[in-house]
């Protein structure tokens, strides 16, 4: 063979490896499911309908549950917005990912998922809130809310740039998520993170929903009006309460003009966002109600029975358009061929007590805050109406994407992928889950704490400022309004619970908690 021939030859034959290898990678990127990641903040499981609690409807996010599945228990590792992102992000607890807070800023420089999956060739953009003060990393594009942003016509940071969007702040992001989508490379997967600033406080409904559930009475909870009998001090002296801490002005809108206390201050500026429309609209129908809040004064009793339903249907209302967009993130999936092969997650930055204890706000190891929905559908390898008992936890989040993308689980990361459960392979994945909350002296002044959840029981170790233990039987105490760990009769479990809890502790090498 002479020269030429056999440099001819080489070249041909590079070119069909190159083919093969790059018509593979093709391939697979075609294969790798793409990956909508949709949370929302402060959104309890109480407010899903297909959790079934009966208070509101939701039939966008129901469909996530009929057409795929949705986790019975689904618990965070730490029940408040920015440590809460910051675990799903890492993978790793508070303590190891720094983020103990809401006031410290995330360092962006460790690991991530979303770094991993642009690393391996997934095209990632994040839109809405963010909370985490350092500049989001590991993203082709982001534009997020300043610090908790704004219901009426916000402004984000988008790319680094200061940019005000027109509009509701639901509607907002999940028509930038979708721009992006319709933007990005056809051939590569992607992974979209869709972050809604609702339903957080002070729960601004979209003009259009202003009127719905104004002639629904919403059912008070039966431990609305808790005295925290048989509970330690932390329970007792927070202050997240609906009767004392929730603002008739701020939360409830029923503002005066003229002179103001701050909370109508903050509440005015939220108003000045508006435009003349929307605040007229918006004043129309506030300011009837605030006529007749005046008229009849409530006091007592009857007062905190009005609040609960004001608070109610201004939650619920927001939540209503959280649920529409995602209705129209799911038809955008079906028109454009993309709902096989798309994970779509559903969650909540933590749960939120709906008047609960007599509360609003979360951060506590109770129930209602240490849960948050969790609902995922992938059509080509999850059965539809899949329901999963196993306790889950926010740390999962990170190995479970990893895991559908078919990359190697990180060694550093502390969660367990979710995928053998919802493959069906397991109904279990953990005995017990490990919980933390630091951020005190702070907003609400709920005392530091951390603690374990079994199936059964929950063991709680309030520090700090006091030396308090908690245990409660959940089967036979769902509304935790017993502490146990002071009763005899029960010193064997508590023994038992406390050795567990030390376990995890020293698994999860928590050294910050005490
Ligand atoms: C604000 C709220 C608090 C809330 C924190 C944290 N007050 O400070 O009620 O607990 O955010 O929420 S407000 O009057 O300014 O609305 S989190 O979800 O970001 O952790
Ligand atoms: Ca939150």
């Amino acid at each position: 063979m002479n020269k030429t021939i056999r440099i001819i030859l080489a070249v041909a034959l590079l070119s069909a490896v190159c083919a093969i290898y790059f018509y593979g990678q093709h391939k697979k990127n075609k294969q790798r499911p793409n990956i909508i990641f949709i949370m929302s903040d402060d959104h309890a499981e109480q407010a899903i309908s297909a959790y079934g609690y009966g208070l509101n409807e939701t039939p966008h996010i129901d469909r996530l549950a009929n057409e795929g599945a949705i986790f019975k228990n689904s618990f965070v590792a730490n029940s408040i917005c920015a440590p809460s992102r910051a675990v799903m992000l890492t993978g790793k607890f508070s303590h190891v990912n720094g983020q103990l807070n809401n006031t410290q800023k995330f360092d962006g420089s460790q690991l991530t998922y979303p770094k991993l999956l642009q690393q391996a060739g997934y095209q990632t953009a994040l839109v809405g809130k963010w909370h985490l003060k350092s500049d989001p990393t590991g993203f082709d594009f982001w534009s997020v809310h300043y610090g908790q942003g704004d219901y009426y016509n916000p402004d984000f940071k988008e790319m680094g740039k200061r940019k005000r969007y027109e509009g509701y702040s639901t509607n907002i992001v999940r028509e930038n998520g979708i721009d992006w989508l319709e933007k990005r490379d056809k051939d590569k997967p992607f992974a979209l993170l869709m972050h809604f600033k609702a339903p957080h406080r002070n729960w601004m409904p979209e003009i259009s929903k202003l009127n719905m559930y104004e002639d629904r009475e919403f059912p008070i909870p039966a431990t609305y009006w808790d005295e925290y009998e048989n509970r330690g001090s932390a329970a007792a002296e927070q202050e997240m309460s609906i009767i004392k801490d929730m603002k008739v002005e701020w939360d409830l809108k029923m503002f005066d003009e003229g002179p103001q206390d701050v909370s109508a201050g903050n509440y005015k500026k939220k108003l000045d966002r508006m435009n003349p429309d929307e605040r007229q609209k918006w004043d129309e129908f506030y300011n009837q109600l605030r006529n007749e809040y005046r008229q009849k004064a409530p006091e007592g009793k009857e007062l905190a029975k009005w609040k609960f339903q004001r608070y109610m249907r201004d939650y619920l209302k927001v939540v209503s358009s959280v649920d529409d967009n995602i209705g129209k993130v799911l038809d955008y999936l079906d028109d454009n061929d993309l709902a096989e092969n798309t994970i779509v997650v559903y969650t909540s930055d933590q749960g939120f007590y709906l008047g609960e204890h007599g509360w609003f706000d979360k951060r506590f190891m109770y129930e209602q805050s240490l849960r948050t929905p969790l609902l995922v559908r992938y059509p080509k390898k999850i059965e539809a109406g899949t329901e999963i008992k196993g306790m889950v936890q926010n740390i999962d989040y990170a190995p479970t994407f990893l895991d559908y993308a078919e990359l190697p689980a990180h060694k550093d990361m502390q969660g367990l992928s979710l995928k053998p459960l919802l493959d069906g392979k397991k109904t279990d994945i953990r005995d017990a889950i490990y919980y933390q909350y630091f951020e005190y002296p702070g907003p609400h002044a709920v005392k530091r704490h951390y603690g374990i959840r079994t199936k059964r029981h929950k063991l709680i170790h309030f520090y700090n400022d006091v030396d308090e233990w908690e245990l409660y039987d959940l089967e036979n105490d769902p509304m935790e309004m017993n502490n146990l760990y002071n009763d005899v009769a029960y010193q064997n479990l508590v023994d038992d619970i406390k050795q567990q809890l030390m376990n995890l502790k020293k698994t999860y090498n928590d050294t910050v908690s005490n």
